[in-house]
């Protein structure tokens, strides 16, 4: 075991932490505060190999290992979530699942421009009726002479609103439950189906949400991921490694808890010392450092599963469950340490703290990755 980055690992770290503090960090107050998807910034991205790291280099990718993502993910957390979420779904959640499970032809047809920044995708699991109980999709695909039929709403769909492929979820035999489920890919423009943006949402205001209308949308056989039946195995592996995603950015956003306590600590006197002198402003530091070590650790186990190919459900959601809820303690008392300031958007806490928040719901929920640990530790599922 070594705890030591690599070189190359280290000039990744430092890359992605100049990109961000560069392009991200100045805007990131301005597009949460108007609700801004900043497009400008994703596309500047794809050069440098962000939007393709974990994808081989014969498709276009940056051919990176997990370790190395989870540092890009969490330089990208600790600068904006928003951002990091649109990531995190084009790489973890779209390309990986189409390198992993698609036909070559969908492989070569795909993931060159989706590392490009070409086009943009999401995965389009949950519906109105079906968010933490995945399998029980109301969504159905009815095969024709012609191709599939869908018809159905999926809702809070990240990136669904600037996707150009969806990865879409659908039932294609209710008495079947999850062995009915298949996946297809979906592109922009196809006639039957909508989108419509959802605003108003406490975090990840900078990030692109919508709902998806399919209404007796025709697709072709061939936009099939996988084989029918294969459906809810796509979207749980898949979850897998975006699971990872949402760790990782939240490791950014503890570490930029602390990065800001630091200064703001030394700088804010009161009582005629500053303010870092406290013992009781150490101890929040303390705990945040400590939960920083923990949850970037507990990635860096699942990424050394992952990089060796071994299954790792039981430690991505361990990872997910404890970075998550970390990242929110972290948020949390970062705003007490900043005071009347920390409520205020002149300083990043506020934004990490309603971030943060969403990362304990979105991708299962803290209560669905406590249930996954539970059955993975008793081998009695709780659930279904
Ligand atoms: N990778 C591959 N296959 C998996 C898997 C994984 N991580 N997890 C489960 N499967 C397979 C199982 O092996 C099983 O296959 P078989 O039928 O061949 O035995 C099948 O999927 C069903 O598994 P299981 O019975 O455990 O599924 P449940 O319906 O009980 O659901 C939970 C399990 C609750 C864990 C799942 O529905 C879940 O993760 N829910 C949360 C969904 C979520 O995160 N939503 C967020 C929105 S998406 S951004």
């Amino acid at each position: 075991m070594d705890f030591n980055l690599t070189y190359e690992q280290k000039m990744v770290k430092e890359m992605v932490r100049k990109f961000a503090e560069e392009e991200i960090v100045p805007v990131a107050r301005e597009n949460d505060v108007k609700e801004h998807f900043p497009l400008e910034i994703i596309k500047k991205m794809a050069p440098l190999g962000f939007l393709g790291a974990l994808i081989p280099e014969k498709y276009g990718g940056a051919g990176l290992d997990f370790i190395s993502d989870a540092i890009i993910f969490e330089e990208i957390g600790r600068a904006d979530s928003s951002i990091r979420t649109t990531l995190s779904v084009q790489v973890h959640l779209v390309g990986l699942a189409i390198l992993n499970w698609g036909s070559e032809e969908q492989k070569e047809k795909y993931l060159p421009r989706l590392c490009k920044g070409e086009i943009l995708g999401c995965f389009a699991l949950t519906e109105p009726g079906a968010g933490s109980d995945a399998s029980n999709l109301s969504m159905t695909a009815a095969f024709t002479d012609k191709g599939w039929v869908l018809n159905g709403t999926k809702t809070w769909i990240s990136n669904g609103g600037i996707a150009d492929i969806s990865i879409v979820f659908a039932q294609t035999d209710k008495s079947k439950k999850h062995e009915g489920i298949a996946a297809f890919i979906v592109e922009k423009g196809t006639h039957g189906f909508t989108t419509k943006e959802i605003k108003g949402k406490l975090g990840l205001r900078a990030s692109n949400t919508a709902e998806l209308i399919f209404e007796d949308c025709m697709i072709p056989k061939d936009a099939l991921l996988g084989k029918v039946g294969d459906g809810f195995k796509v979207a749980m592996s898949a979850l897998d490694n975006g699971r990872y995603g949402v760790a990782s950015g939240c490791v950014g956003i503890i570490q930029g808890c602390i990065d800001a306590c630091v200064k703001y600590a030394k700088e804010r006197h009161q009582f005629g010392k500053p303010i870092g002198s406290f013992q009781l402003i150490q101890e929040k530091i303390a705990r945040m450092v400590v939960d920083c070590d923990a949850s970037r650790l507990l990635v860096y186990r699942a990424g050394g599963l992952k990089n060796k190919g071994i299954k790792n459900t039981f430690e991505t959601s361990i990872a997910k469950y404890f970075a998550s809820e970390s990242a929110v303690r972290a948020a949390t008392d970062a705003i007490q340490i900043f005071g009347a300031y920390g409520c205020s958007n002149e300083y990043p806490v506020e934004r990490y703290l309603r971030d943060a928040k969403v990362a304990t719901i979105y991708e299962g929920t803290s209560e669905i990755q406590k249930l996954i640990i539970g059955y993975h530790t008793l081998g009695i599922k709780a659930f279904g």
